[in-house]
């Protein structure tokens, strides 16, 4: 393209400007006092959580530690073999070193896992059982890759959930996948969902998906795991593990079975975000995959990327109530 040429000289401006919005994200992002001479990368971790270790907890994303307030996630292997049924066994350390067992039921589960291969494929929540040996069991379908697990709970009376994350190979040949672009439609088996609402660096948005089955919108979705869908949010890049809730219970008056699932979501970052909602209807548990941008990535070609409005396309089907 020879407009790069032209706009060589105004690169370097540019670079500049990104530069600056970095380190400005970079201070607002994680805390805040500490952060005068401190370089983003080597010393942050040291430092900042040496002088305010609960605070910063708080505000970290979940998901990429494998060991956090004193809880460990101990895989029983180390690496795993490719499989559409591979046997995955892990035990939950607690700050005594022992076994965790009792937990606090959290969306109808003592522990969720989910699975998902580092290039952001083959996304799986599962909710493994708990044997008499204090080890979670269950089997999972992996494919060659850098699979990263993540662990879900709330130990009893903790008051609070965790996340722990764990990486664990699977040997074999594969080829990365490149995450898909940000779109707002995604279908599953006859199903399509779409979604409204906008992921907002560092602070809390609403993002709604609205289920409909051969253009007719599906108002009889069924609870799962205390709502009408459960949504998982990773970042692309280091799979942070988003914090995201579901508006209302079923039964509680302010919620409706379809079309619309409303969730709470915050981002922790401008950047790509893959999207990954279970949702139940006749019966079965379904998974629609979304990729989202949250606020605006210093790329300039995705800014301006021509998917306007298809406005002048005809809007059969949308938005019926
Ligand atoms: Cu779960």
């Amino acid at each position: 393209m020879n407009t790069a040429t032209k706009l060589g000289g105004f690169t370097l401006g540019l670079l500049a400007v990104f530069g600056a919005a970095a380190e400005i994200g970079n201070a607002i992002g994680p805390i805040g006092p500490t952060g005068d001479d401190a370089p983003h990368d080597g010393g942050a971790h040291t430092s900042a959580s040496a002088t305010a270790d609960s605070a910063t907890a708080e505000e970290l994303p979940g998901g990429l530690m494998i060991s956090q307030d004193g809880y460990t996630l101990d895989l029983d292997d180390a690496e795993l073999p490719a499989g559409p049924a591979t046997p995955v066994a892990f035990r939950v350390l607690g700050p005594d070193g022992q076994a965790l067992t009792d937990y606090d039921t959290s969306h109808d589960e003592d522990l969720h896992l989910i699975a998902v291969r580092r290039d952001l494929t083959g996304f799986q929540h599962v909710h493994p059982e708990l044997g008499p040996d204090e080890t979670w069991t269950t089997p999972l379908e992996l494919t060659p890759g850098a699979w990263r697990l993540f662990a879900d709970f709330d130990p009893a009376g903790a008051g609070e959930a965790l996340t722990l994350g764990a990486d664990v190979p699977v040997a074999g040949q594969y080829t990365p996948q490149p995450l898909p672009e940000p779109s707002r439609t995604a279908e599953v088996d006859g199903y399509t969902v779409t979604l409204d609402g906008e992921l907002v660096p560092g602070s809390e948005s609403e993002l709604t998906l609205s289920v409909s089955r051969n253009g007719e919108p599906v108002t009889d979705l069924q609870p799962y795991l205390a709502a009408y869908g459960h949504l998982v949010a990773l970042r692309d890049g280091d799979l942070a593990y988003l914090h995201v809730h579901p508006a209302g219970e079923p039964g509680d008056g302010t919620t409706e079975p379809g079309p619309d699932v409303t969730f709470y979501a915050t981002a922790p970052s401008a950047g790509d975000y893959r999207l990954f909602l279970d949702f139940q209807h006749d019966g079965v548990v379904r998974t629609a995959e979304f990729t989202a941008r949250a606020g605006e990535l210093p790329a300039g070609t995705a800014a301006t990327a021509p998917t306007d409005q298809a406005d002048g396309h005809a809007d059969d089907g949308h938005g019926h109530g």
